[in-house]
């Protein structure tokens, strides 16, 4: 059987329910099922929240009763796992699935090609590949999870055309309008911790808060490095959710309920910033999102651990003052470069989402 028209159409609907789960499945990631006879949807099902039904449970449950041959169109391999729920894979297996249509295996460990194995060894036809980079592009956080076993980093900042952060003394705190500050606040939503070097918490004293809490995901975590251990708790982000306050070695500040010191040796000015973003992971942050300043961003891209970008930037020009990136000199053949690129206007500013994180590679570590 060939893969049609009317194949990518259904697993167009299974990624655009998918993302209803938006926010509410991480560290899961967002899935959609379609169940079809061929020719119409029968039914359709997707992830909605971590810890909750898998998205072909979902589908299969709501299917009306049929004596036809079935086809089913899921943008994650299905699992055989017994994780919070039991294995989709023995379910479609009982059903009158006949054909899976999936867009790629899933890289955990636990699954990562199993599922499809199971699924053909019971004599159902897999087919594998259907709308990939849309796939890995919606699930991107938990694809680089899985893969590397480490945090994915998006980069925030707002800037003025020239990529400058503010002026020579600091004095221009709002280079962009409110309206852009509030998507710009958005974008908490998307990840698990904000990250702040302890200069942006001196002089800017932020809270750090989500705009609106998203259960059932946990309070959001605020990293902050420190290495001279120069702020205190009396700084408003620690008013609310949980602290992790990056340390020197030999600094010392009591871990409480809501703070957790770590303590790292400082070489060249910088943590070991690989050995911090796994231990994150270990504590369950799988997304941070940095929100400043210019030196704590840049020795991240230094050390390629960014993985997106999210730039506001508004129509302004100083011509010197503080750049959003700083220290880096690359060759223009060293360059980082961003792909899969979009541009939005809000009101006179600009909004620039990027990835550095190729889909590519993602593409290929699923091989
Ligand atoms: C599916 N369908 O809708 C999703 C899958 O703890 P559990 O049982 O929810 O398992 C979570 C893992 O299952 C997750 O890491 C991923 O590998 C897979 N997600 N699989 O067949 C779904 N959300
Ligand atoms: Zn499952």
């Amino acid at each position: 059987m060939e893969v049609s028209k009317e194949d990518l159409k259904f697993m167009e609907v299974a990624i655009k329910i998918a993302k209803k789960g938006c926010y509410k499945t991480p560290p899961n990631p967002m899935v959609g099922a379609v169940i079809t006879d061929g020719k119409k949807i029968l039914s359709k099902g997707y992830h909605k929240y971590f810890g909750g039904s898998h998205a072909e449970i979902v589908a299969l449950r709501k299917l009306p009763k049929t004596k036809k041959e079935l086809n089913l169109y899921v943008n994650l391999e299905p699992c055989v796992h017994y994780g919070k729920t039991g294995p989709c894979v023995d379910e479609i297996i009982k059903s009158k699935i006949k054909n899976v249509f999936i867009s790629t295996k899933d890289p955990n460990p636990l699954v990562n090609g199993k599922g499809i194995e199971k699924l053909r060894n019971s004599g159902i036809n897999v087919f594998l590949g259907l709308m990939e980079e849309e796939a890995i592009f919606l699930n991107r956080i938990f694809y680089y999870n899985q893969i590397y076993n480490l945090p994915y980093i998006i980069l925030k900042s707002a800037s003025t055309l020239d990529g400058y952060i503010a002026d020579e003394n600091y004095k221009s705190k709002w280079i962009t309008s409110k309206e852009t500050r509030d998507i710009g606040k958005k974008l908490r939503e998307e990840v698990d911790a904000i990250l702040v070097g302890a200069n942006t918490v001196l002089r800017d004293n932020p809270r750090l808060d989500r705009i609106k809490e998203n259960p059932p995901r946990g309070e959001i975590f605020k990293i902050v490095l420190d290495p001279e251990g120069k702020i205190s708790k009396d700084f408003n982000l620690f008013k609310k959710g949980k602290v992790i306050w990056v340390l020197k070695e030999g600094i010392k500040k009591g871990t409480t309920e809501n703070t957790i010191a770590l303590n790292y040796p400082l070489v060249d000015g910088t943590f070991p910033l690989k050995n911090l973003l796994k231990k994150l992971k270990q504590i369950g942050i799988n997304s941070i999102l940095i929100e400043g300043g210019s030196k704590t961003s840049s020795f991240f891209l230094k050390e390629n651990l960014v993985q997106e970008i999210a730039f506001f930037y508004s129509p302004k020009l100083l011509g010197g003052g503080i750049k959003n990136i700083c220290n880096l000199n690359l060759s223009l053949k060293e360059a980082i470069r961003v792909q899969n690129v979009k541009l939005k206007k809000i009101g006179e500013d600009f909004y620039l989402r990027g990835l550095i994180c190729s889909l590519e590679l993602l593409k290929t570590q699923l091989r």
